[in-house]
C-alpha cells in the first residue's frame, strides 16, 4: 500500500487556470484515467485523469480555486484491494508500487470557443460549457459525440457517477437508429413507428448557419407532415389545350383592366374545377373521422395556395360555382394582397373543398401538391406553352398547360382520378360547355 500524491501535469501554455469541477470525492475508489477534476481557461477544458487505481484519501483543492502545473491536487491510496475493485481483474494494476509524486499525462484540451468559429448547427445546438455543467464525460467521448451530432445530455452514463463512456454515445445511437428510441426533440415529429431522421452535426464538413422557421413554415410544416403521412397520395399528371381559352383572356384583359382586374388563366380553371367537381362529387369530399363514410360538399369553396414572404398561405374563395369571371378575379386579387400583408382571418382561410397550387406564374413543367387535408384532393398547375400538336393532319402549335392532381386513393380510385383530369382539361379546352 502506498500514497501517490497527484498533482496538476504539463498543460501546456496556461500559468493558472481555474477549478471547474470536482469529480471525486474522498473515499471514491477511482481506476487509471478516470477523471479526477475539470480545469477550464478561457479558451479549452480539460480533465485530469488518475494516473493510479486507488482509493482516494485527500483532497486539497476545491473548485474556483486557479491551478498551475505542479500543483498538488490529491492523494490516492493505491491497494491491491482498491485496484481490483476499480479496474476489474482482468485489467493490469498498473503502478501498484508507484513513486509517490506523479504527473499524469493531460487529456487533449476540449475547444470551448474560439472568437471567429461558428457554432455548430445540430438538431439540438451543443454547447460545450452547458455540456460540461450537466454530465460527466472525457474530452474525448465530447469529442466523439460533437463529430456525431450527439447532445450528451440525452445519454446516460454508465461508468462511475453516471460518468458517459464512449460505449454509452455508441449505445444511444444505435437505440435512435434501431427505431428503439426517439432521436431527442424528434418524438412528437415521428409517430407510426416511423425511423426519425438522425441528428447529424453538419458543421463537421463545413460552415453553417441556423436560422429559425418562421411562424407560417412551422404551423403550415406540422399540417403538410400530417397529411403527407395520413394520406395515401396518388398523383395523376395531364396536360391541356388552352389556346383558346387564353386567346378569350387576352380579348377580355383590356376591357377588364378598365375595372381594375387583372384576368389571368387560374380564375378559368377554378370554374372549370368547380365544374368537373360536380360531375365528380367525390372530389369535393372529405373522410369521416372513422373514415368508414365520405362525406360528400355541396358548396364549392376553393382554397389557393398563395407564396407569401413569410411562407405558404391557402385563403379560400368561397362559393365559386355562383360567381363570374370579374368576381372570382375580384375575390382572388383581394385575397392574395391579405395574403402578402398578412392580414387574413381565419374565416378567410377556412371551409375550403379542394385546393389548387398554381406555380404557372413560375415555371416547371410538372409536379405533385400535397393534399390538403382533410379535403381529399388538390389540383397542381404549371407553366403552359406553346407545343406542336398532332392534329389529325399536321402538327399545329398549341398552347398547352400541364397540370396535375394529387387525390386521396381511400376516397378516389385511379380510374375517376384520370376521367376528373380529363374532364378538367376539357373544360379547359372549350370553355363554351362550362354554360352547358
Ligand atoms: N401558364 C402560363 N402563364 C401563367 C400561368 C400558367 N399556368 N398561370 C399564370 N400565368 C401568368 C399570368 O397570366 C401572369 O402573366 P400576365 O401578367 O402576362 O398575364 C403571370 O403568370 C403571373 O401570374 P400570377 O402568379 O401573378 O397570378 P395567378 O393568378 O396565376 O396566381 C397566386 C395568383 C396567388 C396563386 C400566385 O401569385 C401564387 O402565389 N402562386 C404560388 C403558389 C404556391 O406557392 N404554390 C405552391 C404551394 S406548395 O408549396
Amino acid at each position: 500500500m502506498a500514497i501517490t500524491q497527484v498533482k496538476v501535469p504539463d498543460i501546456g501554455d496556461f500559468d493558472s487556470v481555474e477549478i471547474i469541477e470536482i469529480l471525486v470525492a474522498e473515499g471514491d475508489v477511482v481506476a487509471i484515467d478516470d477523471s479526477l477534476i475539470t480545469l477550464e481557461s478561457d479558451k479549452a477544458t480539460m480533465e485530469i485523469p488518475s494516473p493510479v487505481a486507488g482509493k482516494i484519501t485527500k483532497l486539497v483543492v476545491a473548485v474556483g480555486e486557479s491551478v498551475a502545473e505542479g500543483d498538488y491536487i490529491l492523494d490516492i491510496e493505491v491497494s491491491g484491494e482498491a485496484v481490483a475493485e476499480a479496474i476489474k481483474p482482468q485489467a493490469p494494476v498498473a503502478q501498484a508500487a508507484a513513486p509517490v509524486t506523479v504527473a499524469p499525462a493531460p487529456v487533449a484540451p476540449d475547444v470551448v470557443k474560439q472568437p471567429d468559429q461558428k457554432a455548430p448547427v445540430a438538431a439540438k445546438p451543443i454547447n460545450p460549457q452547458a455540456m460540461s455543467a450537466a454530465f460527466h464525460a472525457s474530452p474525448s467521448v465530447r469529442a466523439f459525440a460533437r463529430n456525431l451530432g450527439v447532445d450528451l445530455t440525452h445519454v446516460e452514463g454508465s461508468g462511475p457517477k453516471g460518468r458517459i463512456k464512449q460505449s454509452d454515445v455508441e449505445a444511444a445511437i444505435k437505440a435512435v437508429m434501431s427505431g428503439q428510441k426517439p432521436a431527442p426533440g424528434q418524438a412528437a415529429m415521428s409517430g407510426s413507428g416511423i425511423p426519425p431522421i438522425p441528428a447529424i452535426d453538419f458543421s463537421q464538413f463545413g460552415e453553417t448557419t441556423a436560422e429559425e422557421l418562421g411562424r407560417i413554415k412551422k404551423i403550415s410544416g406540422k399540417f403538410l407532415h400530417a397529411s403527407w403521412l395520413n394520406v395515401p397520395h396518388v398523383t395523376q399528371f395531364d396536360e391541356c389545350d388552352i389556346t383558346e381559352m387564353d386567346q378569350f383572356r387576352k380579348d377580355q384583359k383590356a376591357a377588364a383592366e378598365k375595372v381594375g382586374i387583372k384576368l389571368t388563366p387560374l380564375v378559368f380553371v377554378m370554374k372549370a374545377v368547380v365544374k368537373a367537381l360536380q360531375d365528380f362529387p367525390s372530389f369535393n369530399a372529405s373522410l369521416s373521422a372513422d373514415g368508414q363514410s365520405i362525406i360528400k360538399k355541396h358548396y364549392y369553396n376553393i382554397g389557393i395556395a398563395v407564396d407569401t414572404p413569410n411562407g405558404l398561405v391557402v385563403p379560400v374563395v368561397k362559393d365559386v360555382d355562383k360567381k363570374g369571371i370579374y368576381e372570382l378575379s375580384r375575390d382572388l386579387m383581394e385575397i392574395s394582397a391579405k395574403a402578402r400583408d398578412g392580414k387574413l382571418g381565419p374565416k378567410e382561410m377556412s371551409g375550403g373543398t379542394f385546393t389548387i397550387s398554381s406555380l404557372g406564374g413560375i415555371g416547371g413543367t410538372q409536379f405533385t401538391p400535397i393534399v390538403n387535408a382533410p379535403e381529399v384532393a388538390i389540383m397542381g398547375l404549371s407553366k403552359a406553352k406553346i407545343q406542336p400538336v398532332w392534329n389529325g393532319k399536321e402538327f399545329a402549335p398549341r398552347l398547352m398547360m400541364p397540370f396535375s392532381v394529387s387525390y386521396d386513393h381511400r376516397a378516389v380510385d385511379g380510374a375517376e382520378g384520370v376521367r376528373f383530369t380529363t374532364a378538367v382539361g376539357n373544360y379547359l379546352s372549350d370553355l363554351r360547355q362550362l354554360i352547358l
